[in-house]
């Protein structure tokens, strides 16, 4: 389904991302492909979403198994760290440096779907910015709708990709994320009546999907996580990437050595591992 939305047209861009055909991988060329990624990965569809609405839901991504590690691990360290992690304005619980809590994790930020989709977006080589968990407690968590980057000028490639992981179903009612499709074209923020977290856009639309998906979208799409109106749980995994050489976030600090794979080691921004090009 196609969302107009309503915003001034002469501030929208055609996507910049399609401009380019197949582009060059460079030192993606190897490790996209190792990591599983091919250029069809993504579906014609779900490419379209991506460009047109700025957003896309996979779903069953998370097997039951991954899904019951990846929510013990999260509640592992809500019990080491209980109630310090629960911002006390917000009502949320915020997990950090889930980057170096193992196995469970590095699968996360590795997933072919999911590095397709941000080098779909970006077109340029990338690494993975941050990664964490946030969880509204009932009766919290709505924000003002956002982006996750500043306005681009015209002209300006888009600059953050940002992937959040459901593990709760996301409902109608339980704080699910709202996104406003096609603002990623925009050149502006959303303007500060919309910023208010108690307003709402028109053409806003509530992402109601089961525990096991992943919402995917370019990160200047405004958005924002809404009221958690349950008493269920509500946890995420949410995961920004940017451009290799993007100085806004610092590089993610490691030791290599504890990582797996050399697709998590080149995500986390580590120089390519040296390889013989294949035939
Ligand atoms: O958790 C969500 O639904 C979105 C959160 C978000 O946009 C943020 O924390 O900036």
């Amino acid at each position: 389904m196609v969302h107009r939305v309503n915003a001034p047209d002469e501030n929208k861009e055609p996507n910049p991302g399609s401009r380019l055909v197949e582009p060059a991988l460079n030192e993606l060329e190897h490790l996209l492909p190792e990591a599983g990624v091919t250029t069809s990965t993504l579906s014609t569809t779900e490419k379209e979403a991506l460009d047109r609405e700025g957003c896309v839901i996979f779903r069953n991504v998370i097997d039951a198994d991954w899904l019951e590690s990846l929510r013990a691990a999260f509640d592992s360290d809500r019990e080491e760290n209980g109630s310090a992690q629960v911002v006390k304005e917000t009502g949320t619980r915020h997990i950090d440096k889930l980057v170096t809590r193992g196995e469970v994790f590095e699968r996360v930020y590795t997933r072919p779907l999911v590095l397709a989709g941000v080098w779909h977006v970006l077109q340029v080589p990338f690494r993975l910015a941050q990664m964490n968990g946030r969880e509204p407690l009932p009766g919290y968590g709505q924000q003002g709708l956002h982006a996750d980057w500043t306005a681009r000028a015209k002209g300006e490639p888009y600059r953050i990709v940002t992937a959040i992981w459901l593990l709760d179903d996301f409902t109608s009612e339980n704080g699910a994320t709202r996104v406003v499709p096609g603002t990623h074209r925009l050149l502006t923020q959303p303007p500060k009546s919309l910023a208010d977290p108690a307003s709402r856009h028109p053409e806003q639309k509530l992402i109601v999907a089961p525990a096991g998906s992943v919402l995917l979208f370019n990160g200047h799409l405004w958005h924002s996580g809404t009221r958690n109106q349950t008493n269920q749980r509500r946890r995420v995994l949410q995961c920004s990437f940017v451009g290799r050489e993007e100085l806004r976030f610092p590089k993610i600090k490691v030791n290599g050595s504890e990582l797996t794979s050399a697709a998590a080691r080149y995500i986390l921004g580590d120089k390519p591992e040296r390889r013989t090009r294949r035939s």
